[in-house]
This record gives structure tokens, C-alpha cells and sequence, in this order.
């Protein structure tokens, strides 16, 4: 393989653990075939000139690091306003949320194409392209516009919507034509392959062609659902390390008498974490037997704050969480404990495994990889239960977790219900099928399975 060229919204040094998730994803291969990781800076200059960022480039062991400042007005259009008014919350279905403001799609463009522009020189022939998500669709169709030749893939981490809510977003044809400047597309899921094959097929005509091919637009992509998973072996060290063995004994003997269900997100409205608490308290309420005794540690780290939305969730929060525990809590007990910070990586698998039940409950999510690190962190002989949204991208794998409607409230509670009773053989059961399969389908797999479809897409 040539060299593999990462193009992500941001960049992180692939040496550092704490990066996680993506940087351990790409760190192997990047360092394998000396790469380079382009991408924002996380840099806001301010008054700086629209379109134009200064680049960096930093070595980092064996791979090179490349990053581009935003001036104020490209940070707000492109990735506030584009990016995370418009097309997160409507891949995740939520129409209401989007903001279809005009100036958001210039700086979307401009951001792209300026990008393109600085990493054009940067490229050699036989280099692999590889660019992730939703904030970079358009970067393919600027870098062919440029003329560059190589191969290029496109992962989106979060679900692909249906066609009729796809086309709410002012520019959707464009944005679907973008892709097919790419050899191959990678989506997280079978659903969101069907939604992108229905799309073009209804709105362009296009010809669905063998191994998910699809021809429109003059062109052809292949689109195939690569789920990404975990670094299994590097959780499970991580749970064996010190942080995570002194948290997990320091939480076992602190609710040695009580039952323990964790939550670990990122402050999202995607997430549903709301619902999730609100299941918590109809648990409570219908189930009584779980008063002075389950627990809810919800761990929801503060993310994008200068958008609306977010604000607004973080209210809803703190006041239901408030709320319960005035209801339900005694001198000694608190049902909920709500954090609102970040927890260091290091932790979280000691949290995971203390934890009889864990609840991933999103509204909708591309994968969801806290479910796949709730299952590497348990210990097999003793595991607790994972309760899992059917909407999250990780439930087309995950058949052996608890699935739950999150919005059906008092069917989450008895989900939950049945997790805290479920007997010892059972866990067992579910949780050895369940780690077996993050085992097979890991991060690694994930990584080759997508670079190998690159590296054949268009071969005939
Ligand atoms: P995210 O929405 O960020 O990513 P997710 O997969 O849930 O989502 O988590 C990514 C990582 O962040 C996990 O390793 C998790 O441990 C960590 N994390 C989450 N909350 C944390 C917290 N409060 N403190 C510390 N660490 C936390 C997007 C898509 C997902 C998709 C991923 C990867 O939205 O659907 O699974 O990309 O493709």
C-alpha cells in the first residue's frame, strides 16, 4: 500500500493514548507506511482573512502532521454553522434542531476547498486518501476539481438519514453528488447503506450495480458498511492498568450494598440521555425494590457549547436529575450522580466494570463505541448487562445486548429491570457472544477491511 493520508476535522498525535478512538484507529497504518494526518488546527485566529489559514506541519515519530488555522468567520460558518447547526442534527434526524442559515454553506465550501488547496502540495502519486465525516464531504469533488488522481475514501461516523429527511437540507443533491467524487464510500450500518442506495435511486436515478456500486451523476462509488470497532487488547489493558483497578476497587466498595448503572457520553442531544434518566425514575417508581439501592452515574462531558442546542439539553439535565434525587434521595443515598467534565480515558474502563448494568440508550448514533468498551471492560466471570438502544449504529451487531426503544420509557425501565435481575449464567452467556464479536470485528479490522475495499474500489 502506499502512503496513507488521514483527513479528519481534527488531528491528534497518534503517540499520545489519551488521543483515543480514532488516533489509535489510524496511529497503526499511518505510522506503518510513514503518513500524514491533515487537518483544523483547533486554531481560531481572530480577523483573520475568510479562506486563508496559515498551515503547520510537525513530525510526530514517523508520521507527519499537518494542520490549517480557521479565522474566526470559516470556524463559525464551516464548523459551527454548517457542520454542527445543519448536518449533525439532521443525519441524526432531528429537523428541528437544524438552522438552514445562508451563510453557513459558504463557509462550508470555502473551508473545503481551501483545505484542498493546502494539501494538494502535500500529496504524492501513489498516496491512499482517507477522509472522515460529515464536516469534510466535499473535500474529494475539490481535490478532483484540482486534479488530483489518487485513490480516496470517505468514512462518515454518523448515520446516513433517510432520503425524505436527507432532503431537508437545502443543498442535499450536492452534498450526495460530493460522494461520488469518492471511490468508496463507508458507512456504519446496513440501514444507512439501504438509506444512501434509496436516495440515489429515488432523487437521481442512479443504477445500483454489483458489490454496492452505484452509478449517477456520471460517475461511480462503491458504499459499503464497515461498522468501526475498538482496540480491544488496548481497553482491556487499559482496565488492568492502575487508574482503572483503583477506581474500580475504590467504586466497589463504595456501593458495595447498592447496584451501579453507568452512562458515559458526550453531552449530546443524540445521545438521550434525558430519556435515559427519565426511564431511571420510572425504574424507581414502578420497580421500589431499587430505591436506596440503584444507582445512576451519569457521566456526560461538556461538548460544543457555543451551539444553542446544547445549552438547552444541559438545563434539561441538571433539572430532571435534580429533580429525582429530591424525590427519591435519603439522608445517605442519591439516586443520580450527574457529572458534567470529561473523564480521563484511563478511568473509564475501572467505571465500566464496577457497573452492573450499562446504559447506552442513544436517540440515534452513528456506532456508539462506549457499548463496545462497556463489554471489553467486564470481567467474564462476573459481567454486567449492557442495555442498548435499537437506533444506535452498534445494535446491527450487538443482538446480544438488552434492545430498547429509548423512547418508549417505561419499556427502557423494565429493560433495566430485567438487567438487574438477570442471573449469573445469563450475563455470562450474552457477554461472552458479545465479546466475541467486538474481538472479531475491532478496530483493526475495521481499518484493513475499509483499506482493502480502497484499494480494489474502481479496480475494474
Ligand atoms: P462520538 O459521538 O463522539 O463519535 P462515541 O462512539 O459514543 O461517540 O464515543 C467516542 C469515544 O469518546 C469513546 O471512546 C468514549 O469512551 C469517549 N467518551 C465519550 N464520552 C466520554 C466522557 N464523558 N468522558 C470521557 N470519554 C468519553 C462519533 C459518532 C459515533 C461513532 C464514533 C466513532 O457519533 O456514533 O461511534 O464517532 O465512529
Amino acid at each position: 500500500m502506499g502512503r496513507l493520508v488521514a483527513i479528519s476535522n481534527r488531528v491528534a498525535d497518534p503517540r499520545k493514548a489519551a488521543a483515543g478512538g480514532l488516533a489509535v484507529a489510524l496511529g497503526e497504518a499511518l505510522n506503518q507506511t510513514g503518513g500524514l494526518w491533515f487537518g483544523w488546527s483547533g486554531t481560531i485566529v481572530e480577523g483573520g482573512t475568510p479562506g486563508e489559514g496559515d498551515l503547520h506541519v510537525q513530525q510526530a515519530g514517523a508520521v507527519k502532521l499537518a494542520t490549517v488555522d480557521l479565522c474566526r468567520e470559516d470556524h463559525d460558518s464551516y464548523y459551527l454553522g454548517y457542520s454542527n447547526n445543519v448536518l449533525w442534527p439532521v443525519f441524526h434526524y432531528r429537523l428541528d434542531l437544524a438552522q438552514f442559515e445562508a451563510g453557513f454553506i459558504g463557509g462550508y465550501r470555502r473551508v473545503n476547498q481551501m483545505f484542498a488547496r493546502k494539501l494538494l502540495p502535500l500529496l504524492k502519486d501513489d498516496d491512499v486518501i482517507w477522509i472522515h465525516d460529515y464536516h469534510l464531504i466535499p473535500l474529494a469533488a475539490e481535490l478532483r476539481g484540482m486534479g488530483c488522481r489518487q485513490k480516496i475514501g470517505f468514512f462518515l461516523h454518523i448515520p446516513l438519514p433517510p432520503p425524505l429527511i436527507m432532503a431537508a437540507i437545502p443543498q442535499h443533491e450536492w452534498l450526495m453528488r460530493s460522494l461520488f467524487a469518492y471511490d468508496l464510500v463507508g458507512l456504519q450500518s446496513e440501514a444507512d447503506v439501504q438509506h444512501f442506495s434509496r436516495y440515489v435511486q429515488q432523487e437521481a436515478g442512479a443504477e445500483v450495480l454489483e458489490d454496492g456500486r452505484h452509478r449517477a451523476f456520471g460517475s461511480t462509488v462503491q458504499v459499503k458498511a464497515v461498522p468501526i470497532g475498538i482496540d480491544v487488547d488496548e481497553f482491556a489493558s487499559l482496565t488492568h492498568g492502575r487508574e482503572a483497578q483503583d477506581l474500580y476497587e475504590r467504586m466497589r466498595e463504595e456501593y458495595a450494598r447498592r447496584r451501579l448503572l453507568i452512562g458515559v457520553d458526550r453531552l449530546d442531544y443524540s445521545k438521550g440521555i434525558p430519556h435515559r434518566v427519565k426511564a431511571f425514575r420510572d425504574l424507581l417508581a414502578h420497580y421500589p425494590e431499587n430505591r436506596n439501592s440503584a444507582t445512576l452515574i451519569q457521566i456526560a462531558s461538556p461538548t460544543r457549547e457555543d451551539v444553542d442546542a446544547y445549552g438547552d439539553i444541559r438545563r434539561e439535565l441538571e433539572s430532571l436529575c435534580g429533580a429525582i434525587n429530591g424525590d427519591y434521595g435519603e439522608l445517605d443515598w442519591m439516586p443520580v450522580r450527574y457529572i458534567h467534565r470529561m473523564v480521563a480515558r484511563k478511568r473509564i474502563p475501572g467505571l465500566c466494570r464496577a457497573a452492573r448494568v450499562g446504559l447506552v440508550t442513544p436517540l440515534r448514533d452513528g456506532m456508539n463505541l462506549v457499548a463496545k468498551e462497556f463489554i471489553a471492560a467486564q470481567d467474564p466471570a462476573d459481567p454486567g448487562v449492557l442495555v442498548l438502544s435499537r437506533f444506535a449504529g452498534a445494535a446491527e451487531q450487538m443482538k446480544e445486548a438488552l434492545l430498547v426503544n429509548p423512547y418508549d420509557t417505561h419499556g427502557t425501565a423494565e429493560a433495566i429491570q430485567q438487567a438487574l435481575q438477570m442471573p449469573l449464567d445469563e450475563r455470562r452467556r450474552r457477554h461472552q457472544a458479545l465479546l466475541a464479536g467486538i474481538r472479531e470485528f475491532d478496530v483493526h479490522w475495521w481499518r484493513r477491511t475499509f483499506l482493502q475495499a480502497l484499494s480494489q474500489a474502481g479496480a475494474d
